[in-house]
């Protein structure tokens, strides 16, 4: 099993509110139909749920009456931006189910404390691929709390037999220095002992590269293979998936 993160900055133009890359989505669902094995899709937000949810600043919890007007519209976008995402899978021929996050998962002083994989590993047994993203999810101690799609990785990557782990971003892996320098090429392989700079300019609502990596050198470490690859770049998924050598970054666990 294989779960694939399509993340926001592949998917969407983060810089223009609600703009969907629809082209590459199409492009990335026919390169994930055309791999053998079974699935997991999880996806970003991107410019559908970062913005509002900066603006509504949802990562700080429920603390004004005013943020519900953002719940609402942010978990509204999250949902058009699935649709597309779902829509491009069933035009490659994939049978999908949308699972949203916010309807599913519980969260408690901004950590996952329930998340019902279960749900997903049945979807698969029926030879569907279930489809989530990150989302605005209920928090027992802070009333709302902004889910990532990397926390979703992290937590199907722990639940379920999945032997590949593969985020998809619009830049060519990851690499030394954030923000890369002009011209800097990736790594081609990242492991805790790497030493990488770290800028606090790289941060959105559910935090930094820094945090990403962290999650997946845990999920690396837990045996699974682990990588990063530039989506908006034709077959560089499909050479992750299909075991052959590919530009990106493999993550290494300790
Ligand atoms: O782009 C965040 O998911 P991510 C989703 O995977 C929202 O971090 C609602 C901002």
């Amino acid at each position: 099993m294989m779960l694939i993160k399509l993340g926001g900055s592949a998917i969407t133009d983060k810089s223009k509110p609600l703009t969907s890359r629809a082209g590459d989505i199409k492009r990335l669902a026919m390169e994930i139909a055309g791999a053998e094995g079974t699935k997991m899709i999880v996806h970003g937000g991107g410019s559908f749920g970062h913005i509002k949810a900066a603006e509504f600043k949802l990562n700080e919890g429920f603390v004004d009456d005013s943020q519900r007007e953002g719940i609402c519209l942010v978990q509204k976008d999250m949902r058009k931006l699935n649709a597309i995402v779902v829509d491009a899978f069933r035009e490659a021929g994939v049978p999908v189910a949308s699972v949203p996050a916010g309807a599913i998962t519980l969260f408690d002083n901004g950590q996952m404390v329930k998340f019902p994989s279960e749900v997903f590993i049945h979807y698969v047994k029926l030879g569907i691929v279930p489809i989530t993203f990150g989302d605005v999810v209920v928090d027992r101690a802070r009333g709302i709390s902004i889910c990532s799609g990397d926390d979703i990785m992290l937590q199907l990557a722990k639940d379920t037999d999945a032997v590949k782990c593969v985020f998809v971003t619009s830049v060519d892996g990851i690499f030394e220095s954030y923000p890369p320098g002009k011209d800097e090429e990736p790594l081609s392989e990242v492991g805790p002992d790497t030493v990488i700079r770290f800028s606090s300019e790289d941060v959105d609502v559910t935090g930094s590269m820094k945090r990403k990596l962290d999650l997946m050198i845990e999920m690396a470490s837990s045996g699974k293979e682990v990588a990063v690859v530039n989506g908006l770049v034709p077959d560089r998924l499909t050479d992750a998936l299909k075991g052959n050598d590919f530009i990106g970054t493999r993550v290494k666990g300790d």
